[in-house]
């Protein structure tokens, strides 16, 4: 059965405690953290920085997802390297130089993604698929937590895992915005591989970490019920 990875958005959590939200993170089993690192000039704001990425870099086994939300993802990318993160996604639409973008976070040791806004079509990435490691799709406009998915997110999944197929792609499908219990099962039968978890699935308000993980895992199984059905 596919393993279907589960990336706590960590804008998302309760800031001032993010030493206990860690460790329950990690006590839960999820696979990996993604943190939104924006500028407020490409999206209008600008939750987490650097500084904080440095100090919990040390302090969790997890690897770090960072989803860079700005204009200016070059200078970005040998700043993250250096902190020692995982893999990280530009968008797009942010990034001149796309193709080469991708060839130096590669050559500085992590894993490139592309992250595509709702409205960017996938041929954006038809001339980098070589440099690709996975795939960002963004289910709601990028720049904030709790808002509604847009309403071609689930043809735009589809659309996505049709295309990573037909180019014989076997990287990981990342979906971001709403992932919600209720979406959940529908994002993953329409193909998505990595979940962004935010406050509409683990971190859902007033309730216990590792019961919204268990229910996070209980909508990815119906989800992939409904993949193999
Ligand atoms: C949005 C950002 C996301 C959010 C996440 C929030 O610009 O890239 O990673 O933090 O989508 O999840 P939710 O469940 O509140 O929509
Ligand atoms: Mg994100």
């Amino acid at each position: 059965m596919t393993a279907i990875q589960i990336a706590p958005s960590m804008m998302c959590a309760d800031l001032w405690r993010l030493d206990l939200t860690m460790a329950a993170l990690e006590a839960g089993g999820v696979d990996i953290l993604h943190f939104d690192i924006m500028d407020a000039h490409f999206v209008p704001n600008l939750p987490l920085g650097l500084g904080l990425l440095e100090q919990l870099r040390p302090r969790t086994a997890l690897p770090f997802d960072v989803h860079l939300v700005v204009d200016n993802a070059g200078f970005f990318v040998p700043l993250l390297a250096t902190l020692g993160v995982q893999q990280i996604s530009v968008h797009a639409e942010a990034v001149t130089h796309l193709d080469r973008t991708l060839d130096t976070i590669r050559t500085l040791g992590m894993r490139a993604g592309v992250a595509l806004n709702p409205a960017t079509p996938l041929s954006a990435l038809d001339y980098v698929t070589e440099r690709l490691d996975y795939l960002l799709v963004m289910t709601v406009n990028p720049g904030f937590a709790a808002q509604p998915m847009v309403p071609s997110a689930l043809r735009k999944i589809a659309a996505a895992r049709a295309y990573l197929d037909h180019h014989h792609l076997a990287i990981p499908l990342q979906v971001d915005g709403n992932v919600s219990i209720a979406n959940i099962p529908a994002m993953v039968a329409a193909g998505a591989d990595i979940l962004v978890a935010g406050t509409s699935s683990v971190f859902q308000a007033g309730r216990p970490l590792a019961d919204n993980i268990a229910e996070t895992r209980q909508a990815i199984a119906a989800g992939l019920e409904r993949r193999h059905a």
